[in-house]
C-alpha cells in the first residue's frame, strides 16, 4: 500500500547532548535526564511515594528485548504463527475463520481502527523508522525563533494540561524525565539490531497522557473485534501526542512525541500521578481503571511535576487474583511482588509483579489477534460515571475491599460479551 510520504515540514528531532545510547545501562542512582541530574534523595523520595523497589542490580532495558521485537529477530519467539498474526493486520483475505469475533467484519473493523496510527508508523519505513512504535514522531513543523517566557512552572503545567485535554487527552500528568525508563537503545527492524536512542538527554520533563479505551469492545475479549479498542485508541493517541508536541513547539520549546517507542511508560505514568501499578503489570487509573493507553511528550518547557497517587490498588491486588485466574496463558504472577525475571523480555532489578511476555504473546499468535482479558476481568475496569462504581472504588480503598471484590464477582461485570451481541447493538 502506498502511504503518504513524510510531510515537507517533517523535521529532524531536536538534538542536544550525547545520545542516551552512549550512557551505561546500570544507573540506579542518577535517575535524571543527563542535562537535569536530580539529587539522589529526591529520586529515592519519589520512588518511595510511587512504591518502587529498585535494587542495586537494576539494569536498563533495550527495546530489542521486548517481545514484539524478539518476534522478528529471535527464533525462540518467531514462528509461522507469529508471522501470520502480523499478516492478519495487513491481508485482505480475512475469511479464514468463522468463529464469532474472528470473522471478516471483525477483522475489517479492527484493521480500520489501526489505520491512522499505521499511516504514521509506515510514513518513513523506507528510512528504517516505525514512528509511534519503534521511533518517536517527526511529523512536526518547525517552531518560531522566539520562546514564550515561563515565569511560573505551576501555571504553565496547569495550562499545558488544559491544552492537552482540549486537544483530546483524557488524563494528563507531568513528571521529571527519568533515564532509568528510557530504553538504552531503539530497535532497527531493517537490520534486526539495536540502534541509538533518539530522545535528547536534556529534555527534563515528560508529559504523560492516558486515553480511555472503549469498554463495550473490550468486553468481547478475547476476539479480533476487541482489538478495535486497541487500534482506535492508538490512532487517537498518535493524533493527540502530535498535537501536544506541536503546541509546545509553537511556544518555542522542544518537544518529542512518543507512543510505545523510546521509554517504558508505566513507571513514568505512576510518577506522574496517573494511577497505581496492578498485579497484571498495567497502570490502574482512578478514572478508567486499567482501560487506558498511554503516551508521552518529552520537553524542555519548564513545568511543575505531579506526585504519585495511592487509592488502595496494591492492597486490593494482594487479595485479588482475577487477572491471574482469567489469563488463558497463565502469564500473570499469582504471588508476592518479586525480582523474578521470566526471560530476557523483563527488566532486571525491580521488585514488582511481572508478566511472562513469551506466554502472553504465544497466546496472541495462536489466536491471531491481541488479547485484553486481563483488562476486562480486572474489577477496576468499570464505568466510573455511575455512582455505584464510585462507591465500589471507595470500598476497594478501605478494609471493605474483600466485600468489594465479592460484590464484583457476583455482579458478573467482568464476563465476556459475545461479539455477535456487540454487533447486534448496531441493528
Ligand atoms: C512490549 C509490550 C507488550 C508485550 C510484552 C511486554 C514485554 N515484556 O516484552 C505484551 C505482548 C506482553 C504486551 C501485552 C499487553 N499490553 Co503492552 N506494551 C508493551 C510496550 C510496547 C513495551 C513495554 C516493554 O518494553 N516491556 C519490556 C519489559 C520492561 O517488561 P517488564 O519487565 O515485564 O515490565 C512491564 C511492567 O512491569 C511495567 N514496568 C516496566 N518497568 C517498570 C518499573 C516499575 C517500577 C514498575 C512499577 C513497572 C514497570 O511495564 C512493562 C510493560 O510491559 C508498552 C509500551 C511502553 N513503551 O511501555 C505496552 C503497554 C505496557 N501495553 C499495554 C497494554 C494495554 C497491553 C495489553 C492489555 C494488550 C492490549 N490489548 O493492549 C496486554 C497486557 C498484558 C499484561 N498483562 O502485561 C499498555 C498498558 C496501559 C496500562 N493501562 O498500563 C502499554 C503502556 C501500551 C500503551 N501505549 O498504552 N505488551
Ligand atoms: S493479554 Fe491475555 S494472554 Fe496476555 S497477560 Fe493479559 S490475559 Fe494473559
Ligand atoms: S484483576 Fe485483581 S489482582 Fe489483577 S490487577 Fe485487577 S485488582 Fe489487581
Amino acid at each position: 500500500m502506498d502511504y503518504p510520504r513524510p510531510a515537507k515540514s517533517g523535521r529532524r528531532l531536536p538534538q542536544a547532548g550525547p545520545p542516551a545510547a552512549e550512557k551505561p545501562r546500570k544507573s540506579p542512582r542518577s535517575a535524571g535526564a543527563a542535562g537535569h541530574p536530580r539529587p539522589a534523595s529526591a529520586v529515592a523520595a519519589l520512588d518511595r511515594e510511587a512504591g518502587f523497589e529498585i535494587g542495586e542490580d537494576f539494569t536498563r532495558f533495550s527495546q530489542k528485548d521486548d517481545i514484539f521485537c524478539r518476534s522478528f529477530w529471535d527464533p525462540k519467539v518467531r514462528s509461522h504463527r507469529s508471522d501470520m498474526f502480523y499478516e492478519t493486520y495487513r491481508t485482505p483475505k480475512l475469511t479464514w475463520r468463522k468463529v464469532d469475533g474472528f470473522t471478516q467484519r471483525d477483522y475489517a473493523l479492527r484493521n480500520a481502527s489501526w489505520h491512522v496510527t499505521d499511516i504514521f508508523a509506515e510514513m518513513r519505513d523506507g528510512e528504517d523508522r516505525r514512528e509511534g512504535f519503534l521511533d518517536p514522531y517527526t511529523a512536526i513543523r518547525e517552531g518560531p525563533d522566539s520562546t514564550l517566557p515561563v515565569s511560573s512552572p505551576e501555571e504553565m503545567a496547569r495550562e499545558i494540561k488544559y491544552a492537552a485535554k482540549t486537544l483530546g487527552a483524557d488524563l494528563v500528568g507531568i513528571t521529571a524525565n527519568d533515564e532509568r525508563w528510557l530504553y538504552t537503545h531503539a530497535y532497527s527492524r531493517e537490520n534486526e539490531t539495536e540502534k541509538p536512542q533518539e530522545v535528547p538527554t536534556d529534555l527534563g520533563n515528560v508529559i504523560v497522557i492516558a486515553q480511555s479505551m472503549d469498554r463495550e469492545l473490550l468486553r468481547t475479549a478475547p476476539s479480533a473485534l476487541s482489538g478495535t479498542a486497541t487500534g482506535a485508541t492508538y490512532s487517537r493517541d498518535s493524533i493527540v501526542l502530535l498535537a501536544i508536541a506541536q503546541y509546545i513547539t509553537n511556544l518555542g520549546y522542544r518537544a518529542v512525541a512518543s507512543m510505545n517507542d523510546s521509554a517504558l511508560v508505566i513507571p513514568l505514568a505512576i510518577q506522574a500521578g496517573l494511577g497505581e501499578y496492578g498485579r497484571h503489570g498495567l497502570l490502574i487509573t482512578r478514572e478508567y481503571g486499567p482501560r487506558v493507553r498511554l503516551g508521552k511528550v518529552f520537553t524542555d518547557m519548564p513545568l511543575a511535576h505531579d506526585r504519585p497517587v495511592r487509592f488502595g490498588v496494591k492492597e486490593t491486588c494482594d487479595i485479588c487474583r482475577a487477572c491471574t485466574e482469567g489469563c488463558p496463558a497463565r502469564a500473570i504472577a499469582g504471588g508476592e511482588p518479586s525480582t523474578l525475571v521470566h526471560n530476557r523480555s523483563n527488566i532486571q532489578g525491580i521488585r514488582k509483579w511481572t508478566t511472562d511476555a513469551e506466554k502472553c504473546f504465544r497466546f496472541w499468535a495462536n489466536q491471531n489477534t491481541d488479547c485484553s482479558i486481563c483488562v476486562r476481568v480486572c474489577p477496576y475496569n468499570r464505568d466510573y460515571t455511575g455512582w455505584w462504581s464510585r462507591v465500589w472504588r471507595w470500598m476497594a480503598g478501605t478494609p471493605l475491599r474483600r466485600l468489594a471484590l465479592w460484590l464484583d464477582r457476583r455482579s458478573g461485570r467482568g464476563e465476556r460479551l459475545t461479539p455477535s451481541r456487540w454487533w447486534h447493538a448496531a441493528t
